[in-house]
């Protein structure tokens, strides 16, 4: 029933740019640098890169808070970099999306500068302003990243908001002259190619802040209607926003094709399920169970009505294969499985650069070791809230952003063969190990498991548009599925720990894809060893 679009079977690749490869050895991975890499990345098979920001920004988020929307930072090039990045990228059958952060600006912004500079500024309105006397908040509402959202002002003796650091205020998506504002930058990017955008907390775009709503506020849809009205409309753009808050029924608001909203969500249910609450610093394990659950909902829930995104990592996230492989004794087959898992499903996959290869989390020693704002302040709070430091520094270990953000590992000369500076950030030292050099050079990698999950989605519709049903629901080992289609059968089986297991199904498993050598096609009888998983045509 699903009306076909292009990105249906498509596979997005996520480039954290800073990261990513340095072309002129100043330490910081560029535009030129992914434009050497376009050929590994068609290699790989994926259609479409998803760029962090490369805007202009002072980087107090790393390019997460902009002072240009219109120009790129010289830390990663210039206009005429991207534009022929945006045109070579064509030329590899790749698409551009850019990373789109209008729930709030820099505080460098011309609109903030002009909007701080006085009351009746014609952009004050563009941000969020409430007096208060000078040491009493608005309100009691949080920041992201620790502490008050209300920052004090001195010029104008009033508060401004911010749901991230104070480098970030929040705008006012109220202001219609701001909200076209918005439309003319989107179409200034259309206009020069690009696929389509990741909204970046999209879904805190209609914050009503007196009621203390942040997520999924009561204009957010009708904001993100005008937006396509007004940008997307007719483009055929692939439009992905990042919601928190979502569940199954709000995914559907967003990407119901009708509703002239988004091609889909990120949803982080799943992503929340070792944490406790609503704090990802207060670690849980995994439950297996949960995490089916949590899937199954949402392979079922939008089955006939929008569409899913599948993701296990991106820039804000540690590395799967640390957080729910196994890094140690089973990376490459861990790895593997959690690959089989997700790409089995029906939804447009995500990769996160260095995902492809098996990169890891990386060992931080002290607080020294990290770079990001969010970690840095959540272990000032924690620890002048009392917390022992050896619990704080584990969960920062287990959770940081920092885990994903150690530059893309090439090869095992210097530096990983990232730059040949010095990077603006740690590499992990097992890049010796396990880089792209090797990857590429040895036919059972976990580059080539993606290589092949990628291509099997090209060449087969029932991998996108087969329906998915939960099979042996009470297992605590093994994730199982299928997938149906026309007259089409597909059993997707993987062993999620390190231990031995049986299953007993019923008939014979055509071998389409595993991460061992001979792997049992006795259904009725199944074995599978440490992470074994496999994608049957089931017969
Ligand atoms: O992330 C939104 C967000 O809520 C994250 O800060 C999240 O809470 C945290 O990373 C989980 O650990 C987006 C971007 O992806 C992130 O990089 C930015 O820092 C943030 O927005 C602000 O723009
Ligand atoms: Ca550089």
């Amino acid at each position: 029933s699903t009306k076909q679009k292009w990105w249906h079977n498509a596979v997005v690749y996520q480039i954290y740019p800073r990261s990513f490869y340095d072309s002129n050895n100043d330490g910081i991975g560029d535009i030129n640098g992914i434009r050497e890499k376009l050929p590994y990345l068609e290699k790989l098979g994926i259609s479409v890169i998803w760029l962090s920001p490369v805007y202009c920004s002072p980087n107090d988020d790393n390019g997460y808070d902009i002072s240009d929307y219109y120009d790129i930072s010289p830390d990663f090039g210039t206009l005429n970099d991207m534009k022929a990045l945006i045109n070579e990228a064509k030329t590899h059958n790749i698409k551009i999306i850019m990373d789109l952060v209008v729930n709030h600006t820099s505080d460098e912004h011309k609109w903030f500068i002009e909007a701080k500079s006085s009351k009746d500024n014609k952009y004050r309105d563009y941000y969020i302003w409430r007096s208060g006397d000078k040491n009493t908040p608005p309100n009691d509402l949080k920041s992201c990243f620790g502490g008050s959202a209300w920052e004090y002002d001195a010029t104008t003796n009033e508060f401004y908001l911010h749901f991230f650091s104070k480098k970030q205020p929040d705008l006012n998506w109220k202001n219609p002259q701001m909200r076209q504002d918005i439309w003319d930058i989107m179409n200034y990017w259309i206009d020069l190619g690009i696929g389509g955008f990741r909204m970046d907390v999209i879904d805190l775009i209609g914050k009503e802040v007196d009621l203390k709503i942040k997520e999924n506020g009561p204009k957010l849809h009708e904001y993100i209607q005008e937006m396509y009205e007004n940008t997307l409309k007719d483009k055929d753009l692939l439009t992905v926003g990042e919601c928190w808050g979502a569940n199954p029924d709000i995914a559907k608001l967003f990407s119901s094709e009708d509703r002239h909203e988004l091609s889909m969500v990120f949803q982080f249910e799943h992503i929340m399920l070792d944490q406790n609450g609503g704090d990802k610093w207060n670690l849980k394990p995994l439950d297996l169970l949960e995490l089916k659950r949590v899937f199954t909902k949402w392979q079922i829930e939008l089955k006939n009505e929008g569409w899913n995104s599948l993701f296990w990592d991106n820039h804000d996230l540690p590395r799967i294969v640390s957080r729910w492989g196994n890094d140690k004794k089973y990376r490459v087959e861990s790895a593997k499985m959690l690959a089989i898992l997700l790409h089995g499903m029906k939804g447009t996959p995500y990769i996160y650069q260095g995902e492809e290869i098996g990169m890891t989390n990386i060992d931080f020693n002290n607080i020294e070791d990290f770079a990001d704002i969010e970690a840095i302040n959540a272990y000032k709070e924690q620890i002048s809230l009392g917390y022992n430091e050896k619990d704080v520094l584990k969960s920062l270990r287990t959770k940081a952003r920092d885990n994903a953000r150690t530059p893309m590992q090439w090869n095992d000369k210097a530096n990983a063969g990232f730059t040949k500076g010095k990077p603006w950030y740690r590499v992990n030292s097992n890049y010796t190990q396990i880089n792209v050099k090797q990857a590429l050079a040895d036919e059972n990698s976990i580059f080539y498991c993606y290589q092949k999950l990628i291509q099997m989605r090209k060449e087969n519709p029932i991998m996108v548009y087969g329906d998915y049903e939960l099979l042996l629901p009470k297992d605590k080992n093994i994730y199982a599925y299928k997938r149906t289609y026309q007259n089409k059968t597909w059993l997707i089986i993987c062993n999620f720990y390190e231990h031995n297991v049986e299953f007993s199904l019923n008939g014979t498993g055509k071998i389409l894809i595993s991460n061992y050598e001979n792997s049992c096609t006795d259904l009725t009888k199944g074995k599978l060893r440490p992470y074994e998983a496999i994608i049957y045509e089931w017969i």
